[in-house]
């Protein structure tokens, strides 16, 4: 999210310019629905590419927002506090008008997306004036598939434009090429933002593809294909569907072998996960974020509702579906494997920290500076980087531009991920890290 990853024009020189995300994240009440009735969940709207193209037109602009009975003053793409999710395929060329109608600058961030940083790419350098207009252009690479998603970068301000709405989902199709068992389920694409709605600690509304505590209707014993996003600003999820299971298939993007079976994914701002979803036994079971130990000086980030999966229908062998669920094995070789068997051309080591006073973010003891080149790296080199996180509340690690996986966490290797964004770092621990390309 504020951290950078900047391209120079060399094709041998790259920058890296890392800051990261810290999270006042002050409450999380749990939100009845006002009336009782809930919504029933739907995708989001989605705009499709047609002939190996998708054009899109997006106007930032002020806009008040109604969300679960509270009023506020957002900042909005195209008038929508869940803007359209873009379909797209490997391959396809993808070209975004930002029509800048707010009264501060803005730019543009693809999320996850190895695409250049340069010119009208992925360039989060660029400052679009108030009145302005800019086209960006890029093309989505034959690795990519998953969710992934996009936002404003503008250095400091990041956080308040997300929060006011802006952000929403990319989806790049092909999962079923990696997992044809997906072919035939149900897709469920779940993108959960949060916004204050008042002053107190925590108090915050979180919603579903914007809405307030859908339900989530499934059948007993059905599967169903879910990809779910973080796309707010800075707000940690632990999420839960009481008695039933999530089969992992994906992280940001980056497959798994074969499904991991979780009773919680801990979902980290800008993170997403896919995964197969079995419908437990009918009746309602609640889908949350649980209680989360997020600052070790701060009372935990209460568990907050985001939903209730419905399961209705006749009653069916759900462990059969799960056991079939978890016997499905990846078709094809996985990107980082490839990565894995890489050899290090560097090591390096990167401490976050904080002031006392929690006003200023450092690595390596020193601020973000668009201006200053903190490292140069060899394009196409391999490096394994540890992480340190010296503050004692969690962080999310993230580059732009590219992958990485994650090799070992606080001593524990973590065989089984290829993430671009880890789970994020307990506190004052190590992570190690090899970044591929
Ligand atoms: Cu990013």
């Amino acid at each position: 999210m504020k951290d950078l990853w900047h391209g120079s024009g060399s094709a041998v020189r790259s920058r890296i310019a890392l800051s990261f995300l810290f999270f006042v994240l002050l409450c999380g009440c749990s939100l009845a629905q006002s009336g009782g009735v809930n919504p029933i969940f739907a995708n989001p709207p989605m705009l499709v590419s047609h002939h190996g193209k998708l054009h899109v037109d997006l106007v930032a602009a002020p806009a008040e927002l109604t969300l679960g009975g509270h009023q506020f003053e957002g900042m909005l793409y195209n008038g929508q506090y869940m803007p359209q999710v873009w379909r797209l395929r490997s391959g396809d060329k993808l070209t975004v008008s930002l029509h800048n109608q707010l009264s501060e600058a803005t730019n543009f961030h693809f999320h996850g997306l190895d695409v250049s940083p340069l010119g009208n790419g992925d360039n989060v350098f660029l400052h679009i004036a108030p009145g302005e207009m800019f086209n960006y252009a890029i093309t989505i690479p034959e690795k990519h598939v998953g969710l992934f998603w996009f936002h404003p970068h503008m250095h400091g301000d990041v956080d308040r434009q997300i929060i006011g709405g802006m952000s929403g989902g990319i989806v790049i199709d092909g999962s079923e090429r990696l997992y044809p068992y997906l072919k035939h389920l149900r897709e469920r694409i779940i993108l959960i933002k949060h916004h204050p709605i008042g002053r107190a600690d925590y108090q915050e509304l979180v919603t579903v593809n914007g809405m307030v505590t859908p339900d989530i209707p499934i059948r007993p014993g059905e599967a169903q294909f879910w990809q779910v996003g973080n796309i707010g600003a800075d707000r940690f999820l632990r999420l839960k569907i009481e008695g039933m299971a999530f089969y992992l298939i994906s992280r940001d993007g980056y497959f798994v072998p074969q499904p991991i079976r979780m009773e919680e994914v801990l979902l980290g701002p800008g993170q997403r996960f896919s995964a197969i979803v079995v419908g437990g036994q009918a009746g309602p079971h609640a889908f949350k974020s649980v209680e989360f130990k997020f600052d070790e000086r701060q009372p935990p980030l209460p568990e907050v509702e985001l939903g209730t999966v419905v399961s209705q229908g006749p009653a069916a062998d759900v462990a059969a579906v799960e056991a079939k669920a978890s016997a499905q094995r990846v078709n094809g070789p996985l990107y980082v494997d490839t990565v894995r068997s890489s050899p290090i051309a560097h090591r390096r080591t990167f401490a976050f920290s904080v002031s006392p006073d929690k006003t200023k973010f450092f690595i390596n003891d020193q601020v973000f500076d668009e201006d200053r080149t903190d490292v140069t790296v060899k394009l196409g080199d391999t490096e394994e980087w540890t992480i340190l996180n010296q503050d004692a509340q969690y962080h999310d690690f993230h580059i732009h531009q590219t992958g990485f996986l994650v090799t070992e966490v606080n001593g524990v290797a973590a065989l089984l991920m290829g993430c671009e964004t880890p789970s994020a770092l307990p506190p004052r621990r190590t992570e190690n890290l090899a970044r591929p390309r």
